[in-house]
């Protein structure tokens, strides 16, 4: 790799995370820029054409898009982090794809005021995760005991679905328990430990509290 790439990152955010796991994955020395998203800096409105977190800076051109920065980074590092096998690797895609229908269905479950409006998107959660449950493997990760990218896309959800059990004692995984197998692997390996900021749990928990959504009135203490 002839230059070193650049994520421009925001730190809740479960998208920049897909990209930082597969850098951390694959041992790549990569720098990583934190702004704040509610108040991004000029630089950044200038370079991201969606306004949204992750972009990464390769020299002077820009990546947007988890999943592309994702590709780009396993594309330029082989071996890849896909299965070989092309059916199975579309149907991968089809499902990292999935998973972000999924993270935008948490957020205004457990930031949304209205208790209706949460159980609405708690429910879309749940059926979603039941339609995973389906299609998993049930090896150690989704394609069976070899870590892939659509692991790393995944990782970052699994991540908050545990910081709501342990802040609010909300389980969502407790009806699919190949989902919570899953969680488990994937949040025990130490590249996706470090594919955050320490503080991260506490964090999330201040986000639930200073949002007063239907979920900061499950929180303990
Ligand atoms: N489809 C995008 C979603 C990224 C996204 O929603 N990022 C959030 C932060 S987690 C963001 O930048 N939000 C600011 C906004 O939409 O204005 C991806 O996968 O990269």
């Amino acid at each position: 790799m002839s230059q070193k790439l650049e994520l421009i990152s925001f730190k809740m955010c479960p998208f920049v995370q897909r990209a930082v796991i597969v850098l951390k994955k694959k041992n790549i020395d990569f720098d990583i820029t934190y702004i704040d998203i509610s108040n991004p800096p000029e630089w950044f409105k200038e370079i991201s054409p969606l306004g949204q977190v992750p972009i990464m800076k390769v020299g002077d051109e820009v990546l947007f898009e988890s999943t592309v920065i994702q590709e780009y980074v396993d594309e330029i590092t082989p071996p890849s982090l896909h299965p070989e096998d092309a059916l199975v690797k579309a149907k991968s895609r089809a499902w990292m794809s999935f998973g972000s229908d999924i993270l935008f269905a948490m957020h205004p479950m457990v930031t949304t005021p209205d208790e209706t409006v949460s159980n609405e998107k708690k429910a879309i959660v749940l059926q979603k995760l039941s339609k995973l449950e389906a299609v998993h493997s049930g090896g150690t990760y989704f394609n069976g005991e070899d870590f892939g990218m659509i692991d790393a896309a995944y990782a970052p959800m699994f991540m908050r679905m545990n910081f709501i059990k342990m802040h609010t004692g909300v389980d969502l995984l407790e009806a699919t328990p190949k989902m919570a197998k899953w969680s488990e692997a994937l949040l025990a390996q130490d590249f996706v430990q470090e594919s955050v900021v320490p503080e991260l749990p506490m964090m999330y928990k201040g986000m639930l509290k200073n949002m007063n959504g239907f979920f900061a009135t499950k929180l303990k203490d």
